[in-house]
């Protein structure tokens, strides 16, 4: 495994511990960026993951003949496993062991894509809304665009401080059980601070951190490609539930439940 090219400041961590999300330039090499497109674009083309629920539509009711709003892949890593070699994931792990300690590790990959002009706004959310309500976490996302993000093409917002909030209650986008993503139901946003960024450069945030993305607006697509890094969670002693995940009937939900069904078994 290559060796970490970044290091952050004390002031980088102490800001990403204060407000909840932290910018980081110079994380990957605009060479890197390239060819991390090439990789990007291809399993979006091939629609991996498809079949086993692992790619879908996150804003939309992600039909089969329908073009999807926000196409995202969970676990792209999987289906192109050279991703888990780049310089950015070594770089990663590095700024993950500063921020969350050296007993930090990493807790999968997934990709947004916004297509051009129709790419919907990814609503606000905490990411710890989409998880088991029976665990604490203390976990961040890393984002990285694969070309400038920006205003116009859906750069990620933050409400600063907002990780020091509960899980706030959230709802289906539209309020239909049978789309993926969430959204909040009532938050304050009026302080949140967009961050629009340069390829090479990324942005963290906690797991509780509100986020959004404005729809993209340009010619062009917004691609992130997003690792998560955690400590290994600690079950609750409170329980808590988040009934807007139970209430869920997606497609891929199903789609994932037939390919289990269809794999075979490895006890026989
Ligand atoms: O890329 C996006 O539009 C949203 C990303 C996001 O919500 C996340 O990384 O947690």
């Amino acid at each position: 495994m290559s060796q970490p090219t970044i290091e952050l400041t004390s002031d980088q961590i102490e800001f990403y511990h204060r407000e909840g999300y932290l910018v980081i330039p110079d994380i990957a090499t605009s060479h890197e960026i390239e060819r991390m497109r090439g990789i990007y674009d291809d399993l979006f083309a091939r629609r991996v993951g498809r079949e086993e629920g692992n790619q879908f539509d996150l804003a939309g009711t992600d039909e089969d003949d329908k073009e999807a709003a926000l196409p995202q892949i969970l676990a792209p890593s999987r289906y192109a496993p050279e991703l888990k070699q780049v310089q950015f994931a070594t770089n990663a792990l590095a700024i993950a062991r500063q921020l969350l300690g050296s007993n930090a590790s990493a807790m999968g990959d997934h990709a947004i894509l916004k297509p051009p002009f129709h790419g919907a706004a990814t609503p606000w959310h905490q990411d710890e809304a989409y998880w088991s309500p029976d665990w604490h976490y203390n976990s961040f996302s890393m984002w990285l665009p694969l070309q400038d993000a920006t205003l116009d093409n859906g750069c990620l917002q933050f409400v600063p401080g907002s990780h020091r909030l509960e899980v706030l209650p959230h709802h289906s986008i539209g309020n239909n059980p049978k789309i993926h993503g969430l959204e909040v139901d009532e938050a304050d946003v009026d302080r949140a601070v967009a961050c629009p960024i340069s390829a090479g450069t990324c942005t963290v945030h906690h797991n509780r951190t509100l986020h959004y993305a404005g729809p993209n607006n340009s010619p062009v697509p917004r691609r992130a490609y997003i690792l998560g890094f955690g400590i290994a969670g600690v079950r609750r002693t409170t329980p808590r539930s988040f009934p807007w995940n139970d209430a869920k009937q997606t497609p891929r939900q199903e789609r994932a439940k037939q390919a289990e069904l269809a794999a075979p078994s490895t006890l026989e």
